[in-house]
């Protein structure tokens, strides 16, 4: 049997970094007199950082200059990383950490494919930086989920064939990615959002190792 191996999307897998993307959107939503809840923000998860201000907008219908927007995406960020900056391994979501180390000592290969530019700091912050080897984030591609560019970069890291990768993500945009890169998906969350996942679970806490183990084979 061919090598098979994992790519984990950071924001919703590994750790839950929505709800301080929120706070920080919430800000700029409420500067620019734009309603904005937290169902809308459902709408963020796994998307870019300029996506997101653009969905933003749409919701308020509000116009900007490019020059503004530079401006209100570095303040965002910015507000962002305060939050960042307060974890820790108490973060990382239930099971990850206890599935990552046994990938590591069993040799299976696996990649971080997150939309994120921050992902290297989150890493750090909850102490799991060391254990990846491959790494493809924001900063590594030019087309963003949808778009499966983060994940064929990261089979491509792991030489491995797209169909040998297994994809566990939480947000349609990255279900969507793994499929036009023919990958297998794991979607972690609501049918109603992941629906067109192969696999869906409703929680990380499900994401087991024997789980896992089933997946290889
Ligand atoms: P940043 P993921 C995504 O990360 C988040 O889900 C999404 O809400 C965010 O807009 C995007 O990263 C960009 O994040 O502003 O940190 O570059 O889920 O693909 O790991
Ligand atoms: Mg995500």
């Amino acid at each position: 049997m061919e090598e098979k191996g994992f790519i984990f999307d950071l924001d919703g897998v590994i750790v839950d970094t929505a709800k301080f993307h929120y706070l920080a959107w919430k800000e700029l939503a409420n500067q620019l007199g734009v309603n904005f809840t937290e169902e809308h923000n459902e709408l963020l998860k796994g998307v870019s950082r300029g996506k997101s201000l653009e969905i933003l907008l749409s919701l308020g219908d509000v116009t900007l200059t490019d020059f503004e927007k530079e401006k209100y995406m570095k303040e965002k960020n910015i507000r962002y990383l305060a939050y960042v900056a307060k974890m820790d391994e108490s973060d990382i979501l239930s099971g990850i950490k206890e599935l990552l180390l046994f990938l590591k000592q069993n040799n299976i290969p696996f990649s971080l494919g997150s939309a994120s530019k921050n992902a290297r700091v989150i890493l750090e912050g909850v102490n799991l930086l060391e254990i990846f080897t491959a790494i493809v984030d924001g900063n590594d591609v030019s087309k963003a989920k949808p778009n499966p560019e983060v994940f064929l970069i990261a089979a491509e890291k792991l030489k491995l064939k797209p169909e040998n990768c297994i994809v566990i993500e939480d947000a349609a945009a990255g279900i969507e990615a793994a499929k036009r890169a023919k990958m297998v998906s794991v979607g972690i969350g609501e049918e109603e959002m992941l629906g067109a996942a192969d696999f869906l679970l409703s929680s990380t806490s499900k994401l087991t190792i024997e789980y896992a183990k089933g997946l290889l084979n």
